[in-house]
């Protein structure tokens, strides 16, 4: 079973998905935990490029970055974990290149399906889990959270961007969830923690 999480900037992937692998767990389900960019030795290496805001990144660069460190993922750590019989859960997948580079950045989306086919294999997730929140409420969570944590208000290149290239990006996922309403789930992101795994699982119970 391979299962993506998709949102925008602080939507609450990562402390989703600590929820599900609790889940997982309790129920005896092996499972791998990754995510994008940086799932594999090479992709630790291309993720600093990306995300640091002092560099300077054509936004073709960022393209071929974020599928050079895909195809190498897949190599190297979701397919051998499926080959095993694991679950994977990934942080982050094909989905937001399109939403961010096609979407965000204005880049040609049937050309990023074919880029992501290709560096993918064609390597598609099962489930893909869409945290449906509001931009403006991603980036204030994403900014106190960073305050908490003593990073400066807008840390990566990302988060800096302006509030309208984010909300391009909302609009883009939903685009996408509305396209392929088979592979996507999309979650209601403004409730508690608690609420939003509790909707994921009652989607994964029939794969229990
Ligand atoms: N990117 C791209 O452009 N193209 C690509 O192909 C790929 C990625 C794969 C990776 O950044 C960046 O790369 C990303 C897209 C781009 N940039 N942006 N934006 P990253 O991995 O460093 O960060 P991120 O993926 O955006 O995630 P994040 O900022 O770390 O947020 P999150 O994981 O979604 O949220 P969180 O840390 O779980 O929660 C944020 C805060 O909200 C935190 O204080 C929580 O306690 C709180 N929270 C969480 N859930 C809730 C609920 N339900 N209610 C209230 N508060 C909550």
């Amino acid at each position: 079973m391979f299962l993506t999480v998709e949102g925008v900037e602080g939507a609450g992937k990562s402390t989703f998905i600590g929820l599900l692998e609790a889940e997982l767990v309790k129920r005896g389900i092996s499972f791998l935990r990754t995510r994008e960019p940086g799932g594999c030795a090479l992709g630790r290496q291309i993720r600093p490029l990306l995300l640091d805001a002092a560099q300077k990144v054509d936004a073709r660069a960022e393209l071929f970055l974020f599928l050079a460190d895909r195809a190498q993922h897949v190599a190297d750590t979701i397919r051998p974990a499926l080959a095993r019989g694991e679950w994977v859960i990934c942080d982050r997948y094909a989905d937001s290149t399109i939403a961010y580079q096609g979407y965000g950045r204005g880049m040609d989306v049937e050309l990023l399906q074919s880029l992501n086919d290709c560096a993918t294999g064609g390597l598609w997730p099962d489930i893909t889990f869409l945290l449906d929140l509001p931009a403006e409420e991603g980036l204030s969570r994403a900014l106190a959270r960073n305050g908490r944590e003593g990073l400066t208000q807008s840390e990566g290149r990302f988060e800096a961007e302006a509030l309208a290239f984010h909300q391009r990006i909302r609009e883009g996922f939903l685009i996408r969830a509305a396209r392929w309403p088979e592979r996507f789930r999309v979650l209601d992101a403004s409730q508690s923690p608690e609420d939003v795994a509790a909707q994921a699982e009652r989607h994964l119970q029939p794969y229990f």
